[in-house]
């Protein structure tokens, strides 16, 4: 099995000097902005958005480097603030507890002020960056938060809806999340001074990485059963058409298409809804198509490391796409 702690090994010493800086650059005045940041800061993530941009800015720097330096962390820790304060708005419009195992800003200290602390961290995310000068990095990666948004408001306006298709879902989730590891690859190579065409090919890379990414969040929400024993089901609760259940809808008579989305229109209220769409999409191998799309995403992300020289920053990027298809949290 993959792990996180493998991968990072080549830039183990980068995240430490990135999570000082971050610490350094990050504070507030007031006592419950300081309050909110401080818990948003220390309820750790995995991590991999700033782990892309720094393997990536070790795979692109001209020669090996000691450290990989300021413009390097600067750029770890925009896209890393974007999605710390895209969660935080994120569990808001979910009416989420629970975020990383602990209560959710929101439920903490309630839905108006979590949406305060998660727009003062964008605001101070842009205001760190354009401090530092660094106007090329900060435009770059200030550009994923319109287009964060934008997936954000397609999903809502769309994924529930029962003429979902795949060029819908896929918009979503290049959108909602390949686009911030997109940025994450391609900024780690700009910190650097990468030349245009690699910037280019590692967003690339990392777009195809968060698409095979978010396709296994989608499937961990179907197969999922860490805490409860039963999956968490969410996205169908929600009436939420993702790829395992698009899949099976895809190939459905339309007589079963129509049984399939009337069940789906009672899954909020109505456990046995759930337990019988889950059902329908394990047996109807929603998972196992899904499965073979992000493999194949996968594939193609791993193809294009190949045009890098071996490193092993490169090796941790291979490593990162083996650990996407594996993971379970
Ligand atoms: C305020 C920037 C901003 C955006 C507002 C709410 C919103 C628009 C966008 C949210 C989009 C969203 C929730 C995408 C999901 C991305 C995703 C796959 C999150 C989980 O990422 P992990 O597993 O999380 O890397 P950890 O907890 O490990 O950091």
């Amino acid at each position: 099995m993959m792990t996180l702690e493998l991968i990072r090994k080549p830039v183990a010493g980068d995240l430490e000097a990135y999570e000082a800086f971050v610490t350094r650059h990050f504070h507030a005045e007031s006592d419950l902005l300081s309050q909110m940041l401080r818990y948003a800061l220390s309820s750790r993530g995995k991590g991999i958005r700033p782990m892309i941009v720094l393997l990536s800015a070790g795979m692109n720097a001209p020669e090996p480097q000691a450290g990989l330096g300021q413009r390097a962390y600067l750029a770890a820790m925009l896209v890393e603030m974007i999605h710390v304060a895209s969660l935080i708005h994120d569990d808001v419009i979910d009416e989420a507890d629970e975020r990383r195992g602990r209560p959710s800003l929101n439920a903490r200290w309630q839905s108006r002020n979590a949406v305060i602390a998660g727009d003062y961290i964008l605001a101070r995310n842009m205001s760190i960056g354009m401090s530092s000068g660094q106007f090329d990095l900060v435009a770059h990666v200030c550009d994923a938060i319109a287009v964060l948004c934008e997936g954000e408001i397609i999903q809502s306006d769309k994924a529930a809806r029962t003429e979902m298709n795949r060029e819908a879902y896929f918009d979503i989730i290049r959108k909602k999340t390949a686009s911030l590891m997109g940025v994450s690859a391609s900024a780690g190579a700009m910190a650097v001074r990468a030349p245009r065409e690699r910037v280019e090919r590692m967003r690339q890379f990392g777009e195809a990485v968060g698409m095979a990414f978010q396709i296994q969040d989608d499937i961990l929400d179907y197969t999922r059963t860490a805490h409860t024993g039963k999956p968490a089901n969410n996205d169908l609760r929600e009436h939420k058409i993702t790829l395992p259940l698009l899949a099976v809808l895809e190939q459905a008579a339309p007589q079963r298409r129509a049984e399939l989305l009337e069940k789906l229109a009672l899954c909020d209220g109505d456990p046995s809804a759930v337990d019988e769409l889950q059902h329908a999409v394990e047996q109807g191998g929603g998972i196992r198509m899904a499965a073979d799309v992000m493999r194949e995403y996968l594939r193609q992300a791993v193809e294009m490391l190949a045009e890098w020289e071996s490193s092993p920053y490169r090796d941790s990027l291979v490593n990162l796409c083996a650990y996407v298809a594996e993971r379970d949290i």
